[in-house]
């Protein structure tokens, strides 16, 4: 801890250093994975707060397996958490969004690794090129094939419930750092003039209730009848008191799941006729996201079941997504029930 101009200043190193003592069986494998993805994610900010005067955004002339244009700051975030991953000596493989396949880190030392990472890049990267803030996602897992050999796509495939850590990072109004191990949420907000992390918002707790909803209202006629209703609900007096809600959607995941992560909300993404299955991944946006909902006190659904007890099928597989306030949450489940 360091103590500046009066006040103290815990950066995430320390605090990740000083919580591993929460993990008696922890050898510091997770704090070295966890410290990696901090300093890529300082050098991806650099990148992203000159996007329009360096070129670096636009497309990238680059089709990823979604079927999306990639930008190029997509490929420039896939490359450097990548690296800093592959050279942590920690991680032995990961999924991306930006691959059809698990990526194999095949060197000696990575294939030690005890951990795997899922992760989004760079989330909500059409934004870039209006100055809307982005994101990127993490979700960390032991692997389950045996170290030494090369990982496996059943390492990828775990339920969220077994997730180790889940780490988001928000290239917003400041730059902020938000994970979970399973203790808790902590927050970090990046001080540029000393390029450290700092802990900003510690032991994150979502409220219970929340006014705000976050919907593509534009989708309203694909969606199902229930969340149909659940929106009028959000929108209408009822009969003694006007409804408190109000709708807010900036259209990058990871900002208007952290605004209504700190003020209490609920974000949601259907299923809907265009995409029955939803747009969102399970593996690298829901489950990550859903796991720091449920460790600061909130829930993630897919409208039947909690995200984090799906058996992802598949690396890409998109669901239905509801995640936020807890009692906004199980109310939209009964709204489609
Ligand atoms: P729509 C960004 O492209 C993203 O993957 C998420 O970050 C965001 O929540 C969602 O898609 C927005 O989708 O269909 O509302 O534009």
């Amino acid at each position: 801890m360091i103590v500046m101009n009066s006040y103290k200043i815990t950066t995430l190193n320390d605090f990740i250093t000083l919580r591993q003592k929460d993990f008696p069986y922890a050898k510091g494998e997770l704090s070295s994975l966890l410290s990696h993805i901090g300093t890529a994610a300082k050098i991806v900010n650099k990148k992203i707060n000159k996007a329009g005067l360096v070129d670096i955004i636009g497309k990238a002339g680059m089709v990823n397996i979604q079927g999306e244009n990639q930008q190029k700051l997509d490929v420039f975030a896939d490359k450097v958490f990548t690296d800093a991953l592959r050279s942590s000596g920690e991680c032995c493989g990961i999924a991306t969004e930006e691959n059809q396949n698990e990526i194999v880190f095949s060197d000696k030392l990575a294939k030690k690794g005890k951990y795997i990472v899922s992760m989004d890049p760079l989330d909500g990267s059409s934004n870039i090129d209006y100055n809307v803030s982005v994101g990127s996602i993490f979700s960390i897992y032991r692997r389950i094939t045996p170290r030494g050999k090369s990982v496996k796509n059943e390492d990828f495939l775990q339920p969220g419930s077994q997730q180790v850590a889940a780490v988001y990072v928000i290239y917003g109004s400041s730059t902020m750092l938000v994970y979970t191990t399973g203790n808790g949420v902590n927050g970090f907000t990046l001080d540029p003039s000393i390029g450290e992390f700092c802990l900003s918002h510690p032991s994150i707790k979502t409220p219970e209730e929340g006014k705000i909803y976050s919907i593509n209202e534009g989708n309203y006629i694909y969606f199902p009848a229930g969340i149909k209703k659940y929106i009028k609900y959000c929108q209408e007096k009822d009969d003694n008191s006007a409804r408190p809600y109000t709708s807010r959607y900036i259209g990058s995941l990871v900002s208007d799941f952290h605004r209504n992560l700190l003020m209490g909300g609920v974000f949601l993404y259907p299923s809907n006729d265009k995409m029955p299955q939803g747009k969102l991944r399970l593996v690298y946006e829901c489950n990550p996201i859903a796991f720091i909902a449920e460790q600061a006190g909130g829930a993630a659904s897919d409208g039947m079941s909690r995200i984090l007890d799906i058996s992802p099928g598949s690396l890409h597989q998109r669901s239905p997504f509801y995640a936020g306030s807890k009692n906004m949450v199980h109310r939209i489940e009964e709204f489609l029930r």
